[in-house]
């Protein structure tokens, strides 16, 4: 490997912040030879990672994610455990994600010796961030952070994406989610394996206690994401630091449960099996729109599709022969 990422490699393992951070930039490099030393530096990190739980938190904007991440952040560090905190955000992926605001709303967890806080990267497309996150994610283990959240918006695609890294995956709720139920993205309830229900204090506390039976009901109709597990409904006040013992001693259960059936291991091996094929789709795909021939006939491609002139089929198949032709 590298000589130069060495001693940034023992820092890291050390749990110095600033070499994480300086590799977390290494990553997130548009520079080719930064970007070498930072994919190096990654795998000689590989046998220093896997050993944290990888917790994915969703839930509707403002339904109290970040605050909620504070709460259990600094429940799970009075328990002698290290918490990184990354966040997807495809909202905003020019400004680097809600950073101001999550800083604020985690301020005690921000400033903690024991937390890690890193906001969405900022750049490029949801696959781009996705692929950074989970390298921050594997940095993250590598210095011996062994919670590491990794916090979504829910909406639209980036849950899957989540999903699709962590071990655990679990859905805030409000209060009064339950009369909108059948609005949920069915999707979206049948990937969580824990779903809490926030904001149960003061007058919503019994809409919470309502809200919770009903989903009760909800996802017994649903099927549930793991074989060895299924979901439970929890509550919680992220504001007043309430439910977070019930909702870890559920989380080591699922653990439990899924390491003693070997849904766990299989879990993560499916998931790094995926993520090679993701890379190698977005690489893929990156040369074939870069390619010249490609990049200048698109426009009037896409046009002529949108026009309605060319059959999408017809232009997809003219794209693709024009590659291949290239290749020979
Ligand atoms: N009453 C009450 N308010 C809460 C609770 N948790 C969060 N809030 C409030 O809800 C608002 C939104 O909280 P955030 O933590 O920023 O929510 P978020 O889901 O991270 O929001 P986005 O990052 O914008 O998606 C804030 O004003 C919080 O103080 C709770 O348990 N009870
Ligand atoms: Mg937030």
């Amino acid at each position: 490997m590298n000589p130069k990422s060495s001693p940034l490699l023992e820092e890291i393992l050390q749990g110095k912040r600033r070499a994480i951070a300086k590799a977390i930039t290494l990553l997130e490099s548009s520079n080719p030879k930064s970007f070498d030393n930072g994919q190096e530096l990654l795998e000689s990190l590989l046998p220093h990672t896997g050993k944290a739980m990888r917790i994915g938190i969703t839930g509707v904007p403002g339904v109290g994610k970040s605050t909620f991440i504070e709460a259990f952040g600094l429940f799970l560090i009075e328990q002698g455990h290290r918490v990184a905190v990354l966040a997807v955000d495809p909202s905003s992926p020019i400004t680097g994600g809600s950073i101001m605001g999550d800083k604020t709303r985690m301020k005690e967890l921000s400033q903690h010796p024991d937390a890690f806080i890193r906001p969405s990267p900022s750049s490029g497309v949801l696959g781009g961030v996705a692929r950074k996150t989970r390298e921050t994610m594997l940095i993250c283990e590598a210095a011996g952070y062994d919670i590491i959240f990794v916090e979504t918006v829910g909406v639209g695609q980036s849950e899957t994406m989540v999903a699709s890294m962590v071990d655990l995956f679990l859905l805030l709720m409000l209060p009064n989610a339950g009369d909108e139920l059948q609005g949920i993205k069915k999707g979206v309830l049948e990937l969580a394996d824990l779903v809490v229900v926030n904001k149960s204090d003061g007058v919503q506390e019994s809409q919470a206690v309502t809200t919770q039976s009903e989903f009760r009901k909800a996802l017994q109709l649903l099927s549930s994401s793991k074989s060895s597990w299924s979901p439970q409904i929890l509550l919680s006040s992220a504001l007043e630091k309430r439910g977070m013992d019930q909702i870890w001693e559920a989380a080591i259960k699922f653990r439990e449960a899924l390491q003693n059936s070997g849904e766990w291991e299989q879990l993560r091996r499916s998931q790094s099996e995926k993520w090679m094929w993701t890379l190698v789709e977005d690489g893929l795909l990156t040369n074939f729109r870069n390619h010249p021939d490609i990049k200048n006939s698109i426009p009037e491609l896409e046009q002529s599709v949108a026009s309605g002139k060319t059959m999408p089929t017809t232009a997809a198949r003219q794209l693709l022969d024009s590659w291949q032709s290239r290749k020979k």
